[in-house]
């Protein structure tokens, strides 16, 4: 197999269950880790629970990995005290658990909310100030730092994605900007594992869209060449979406409805 011994964080999601079949093929162990049920460990595989704001249980996670493909956690708004356990400690607790075991290489599932309060009459690329949209959007913000750091001080290799969404197919307008195919991601991810080198990376999560909001060229030397479209997709789109309030924050917003959750209490 092209890839080693590869930790799967967030198995059990959306994206984790798309993703594990995937990689177990090209892997030569896949550990899959998650909080909820998974799926019983297949042949080349084991299955971990362990809650991500649990230290010691992540440090065990890491043992003997040669990278990660870190989507555990939440993926949503929410109030602060939830993504803080999550999404912060928990993504301390994953870089220094590498840091520990010397693993070199993470993908670390960020999120286009990370500049969502960028307008969608905005071209924007990933050299440009963070503009979070929310707690979320903050926590992903401090993931990418917090991956920069840990290359800095100890050459830990992280790509960041930023992804947009990643669903089987666009659910509306906004997400014929933002829409990353499971074939696409799959073709990310295993760009992001198998570049010679990735340092500190950061690159947008999209398919081959026509309408895009974000410029991948400072990430072209991860070799991440997208195939699909939403394009075929766009005159379903409209017509259940034929006009939209240009007042509304969502349709202003680069971060869609995500701008305008909250205040939780
Ligand atoms: P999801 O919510 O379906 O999956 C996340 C998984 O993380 C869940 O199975 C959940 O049980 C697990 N999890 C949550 N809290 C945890 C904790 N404290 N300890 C251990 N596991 C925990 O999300 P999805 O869609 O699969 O996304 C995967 C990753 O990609 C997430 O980090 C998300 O923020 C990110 N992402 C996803 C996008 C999408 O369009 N699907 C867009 C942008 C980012
Ligand atoms: C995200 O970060 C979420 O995890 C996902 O559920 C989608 O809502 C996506 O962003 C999006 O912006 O469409």
């Amino acid at each position: 197999p092209l890839l080693g011994r590869i930790l799967l964080t967030g198995a059990a999601g959306g994206l984790g269950r798309e993703l594990r079949p995937r990689l177990r093929r090209r892997c030569a162990l896949l550990r899959v880790s998650d909080i909820a049920a998974m799926q019983a460990a297949g042949p080349g595989e084991e299955v971990v629970e362990a809650p991500l704001e649990n230290r010691a249980a992540v440090d065990a996670l890491l043992q003997g990995m040669d990278a990660v493909v870190h989507l555990g956690g939440i993926s949503t708004e929410q109030p602060f005290d939830a993504i803080l356990q999550a999404n912060i400690v928990g993504a301390y607790n994953l870089y220094e658990a590498a840091r520990r075991h010397g693993v070199k290489r993470i993908v670390f599932a960020s999120s286009n909310h990370v500049t969502g309060f960028y307008r969608q009459d905005e071209v924007i690329d990933a050299t440009m100030p963070v503009r979070p949209d929310g707690y979320y959007g903050l926590s992903k913000a401090f993931g990418e730092n917090l991956a920069r750091f840990y290359f800095d001080r100890y050459g830990i290799e992280t790509a960041c994605l930023r992804i947009g969404s990643s669903f089987p197919e666009p659910k509306d307008r906004r997400m014929l900007a933002t829409w990353l195919s499971y074939d696409d991601l799959e073709r990310l991810v295993v760009a992001c594992l198998t570049a010679p080198v990735v340092g500190h990376s950061i690159v947008y999560g999209m398919s081959d869209n026509t309408t895009t909001w974000w410029d991948n060229t400072p990430a072209r030397h991860l070799g991440f060449r997208p195939r699909d479209s939403s394009e075929s997709f766009r005159a379903a789109k409209e017509a259940a979406q034929p006009t939209l309030d240009r007042s509304d924050p969502a349709v202003i917003y680069q971060g869609g409805a995500f701008v305008r959750m909250g205040p939780f209490e």
